[in-house]
């Protein structure tokens, strides 16, 4: 097509080239702090390319995916603000395609990570079906690097390898918390996540057995790039460590047939755009 003189500093357009598959505009090792306070003014004045809803595409290149990015959250403001800080000029130098989404546990009954990621899941897909990538971040969990590519992978990606409060190192060699990342035909295979796990803890093991006992093997970034800071906090209030979590994750193989994406329950609050995020608000009900 032709247009008018002008409009792009070029006569004819010429077609854009595929997003590179490691962006030159990387700077790698990142200094992260969370010391000085953050304000939401602050966040958008430095990322005024950012649309609202907190979505983003590059401009001069194709992006091979479309990634929803979903964070589990429920009073967590003051941490969200240093993670959009963070991460919004991180996904644009790594020229992703995507959209922030934060899923919003509404009341006060005790929290459920996993459904709330599967609700995510759905509501993102229902805002533009066309996200074939997902990725489930905590919203206390900062890239200490920007090698460490934000998009899917051939199998179900473990990005929080090297998290400072584990000194770095994988906890173990099944972790799959913190941040991961499965496309939309992967997730769909392990029928989306477990909706039963309320309180802390086991819905990551649950969800790394799910990945293993449907015939696939989680990919890692070398432990040198998947480096993150948490913010530290204390632990939340109806978030207590649930006692159950030891003998659900043996029962994954039964259980993951009949709870997960193909049977969630919710009930959407409601659903608004900010400048840097949309927010996802839910009932999702409380514990039998
Ligand atoms: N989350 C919320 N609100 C809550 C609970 C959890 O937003 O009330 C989200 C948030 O994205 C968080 C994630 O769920 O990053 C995981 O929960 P978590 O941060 O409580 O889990 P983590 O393992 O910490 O990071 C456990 C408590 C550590 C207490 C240490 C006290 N020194």
């Amino acid at each position: 097509s032709v247009k008018p003189v002008g409009t792009n500093n070029t006569i004819t357009e010429k077609p854009l080239p595929p997003c590179p598959e490691m962006p030159p505009g990387l700077v790698g090792r990142l200094l992260i702090e969370f010391g000085s306070p953050m304000s939401m003014e602050r966040v958008q004045r430095e990322n005024p390319d950012v649309q609202e809803g907190g979505k983003y595409s590059p401009l001069d290149c194709v992006p091979r995916q479309k990634v929803a990015i979903l964070i589990p959250f429920r009073h967590r403001e003051h941490h969200l603000k240093y993670w959009l800080h963070y991460l919004h000029p991180i996904l644009r130098r790594q020229k992703v395609s995507y959209g922030i989404y934060i899923i919003n546990q509404f009341g006060e009954d005790t929290f459920n990570r996993a459904k709330l990621l599967n609700v995510g899941f759905l509501e993102a897909l229902r805002d533009n079906e066309s996200y074939d990538c997902f990725i489930f971040s905590d919203v206390d969990l900062v890239p200490m690097d920007d090698r460490n590519l934000y998009h899917c992978y051939d199998q179900p990606r473990h990005f929080a390898v090297a998290m400072d409060k584990f000194g770095f190192r994988l906890p173990y060699s099944g972790y799959f918390g913190g941040v991961s990342g499965l496309s939309k035909t992967q997730f769909l295979k392990i029928n989306g996540f477990p909706n039963e796990y309320w309180g802390w803890g086991g819905e990551d093991d649950d969800i790394f057995n799910r990945i293993s006992l449907n015939g696939m093997k989680v990919s890692r970034p070398d432990a040198r790039i998947g480096r993150y800071r948490m913010i530290k906090h204390e632990r939340d209030r109806h978030n207590e460590p649930n006692p159950q979590r030891f003998t659900k994750i043996q029962n994954t193989k039964v259980t993951m047939k009949r709870d997960g994406i193909g049977s969630l329950q919710y009930r959407l609050v409601e659903m608004f755009r900010r400048p840097m995020y949309t927010n996802v608000t839910v009932d999702i009900g409380r514990p039998p």
